[in-house]
């Protein structure tokens, strides 16, 4: 029986590799969430600006609870299984009237995971369409393998490499609109991408990349996760704890080191590294 998921929105997720919006807190819940992150932000620019977004979950308590809220647990289980461990988070946000875009990418090609089953929740802290640069999605295009990415290292691109599917038919293209306290879940394998944010207003999302099985394994660095639910027996990663409260020394020690552990793995082999 699904917790949160209708069977409907969980055939739809199989079929075309991503499913929204799919409701997880009020916008009243979503904008006192967003007052909380940005209060983090002000009082941390240096630890959650552009160049250092990631893992904040580690460390701060408003990103942990999100990462583990059971709506979007439950929504998880739905379609992965009861035994889940977290792998990263990341937050998006694009300033109002900002170039910033996230080019066509798959997320399975440069995290060296293996199986690619695992998924990636996108929560909106704001509005997220068109106007501001909402993530776009090429329905279906999960069931056929990794595609050849680019790396454009393009100074506006928002992801590491500037990784670049060329080949993508943006007709297809599905926007995924969600209000302040929906999501979207796309597959490991989804082509997707953003353009940038043209209105008047952030656009701000919190990107949990990616909920996995505990057969999941990294091929590349070392597999480090949180524990979200069931794994009693273990698998094949270490576990990184969850926040007692924000920025509490084993907290910024975990984040350091997923962050140090990340950057090894999504530059392996590139040409460039930058600061994130
Ligand atoms: O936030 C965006 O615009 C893109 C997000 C993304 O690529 C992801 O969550 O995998």
């Amino acid at each position: 029986m699904p917790k949160v998921l209708s069977q409907s929105q969980i055939d739809y997720f199989h079929e075309y590799g991503y499913c929204a919006p799919i409701d997880v807190m009020s916008e009243e819940e979503a904008h006192a969430l967003k007052l909380r992150v940005e209060a983090a932000e002000a009082a941390h620019p240096e630890e959650l600006g552009p160049t250092n977004r990631n893992n904040a979950h580690l460390a701060y308590t408003c990103i942990d609870e999100v990462a583990h809220h059971p709506v979007i647990v439950g929504a998880v289980s739905d379609l992965i299984g009861e035994d889940i461990v977290l792998y990263g988070t990341v937050l998006f946000f694009k300033e109002p009237k900002s170039a910033g875009f996230v080019s066509w990418h798959q997320d399975a090609t440069y995290m060296g995971i293996e199986p690619h089953t695992f998924i990636t929740p996108w929560l909106a802290l704001t509005p997220s369409n068109p106007e501001l640069g909402c993530i776009k999605a090429i329905p279906g295009s999960h069931k056929d393998g990794i595609r050849t990415h680019d790396d454009t290292f393009g100074e506006d691109n928002i992801l590491t490499r500037g990784q670049t599917v060329a080949d993508v038919n943006e007709a297809e293209a599905v926007d995924l609109i969600l209000r302040p306290g929906q999501m979207s879940i796309h597959h490991a394998r989804t082509v997707h991408g953003s353009m940038p944010n043209q209105g008047d207003e952030r656009r701000m999302g919190i990107a949990l990349q990616a909920y996995m099985g505990p057969d999941s394994r990294q091929t590349i660095g070392e597999h480090l996760v949180q524990v979200v639910q069931g794994c009693e027996d273990g698998g094949d990663f270490s576990v990184l704890p969850r926040p007692d409260a924000d920025r509490d020394e084993s907290g910024l020690a975990a984040r350091a080191q997923a962050n140090a552990n990340w950057a090894e793995i999504l530059y392996a082999g590139a040409s460039k590294v930058r600061a994130y």
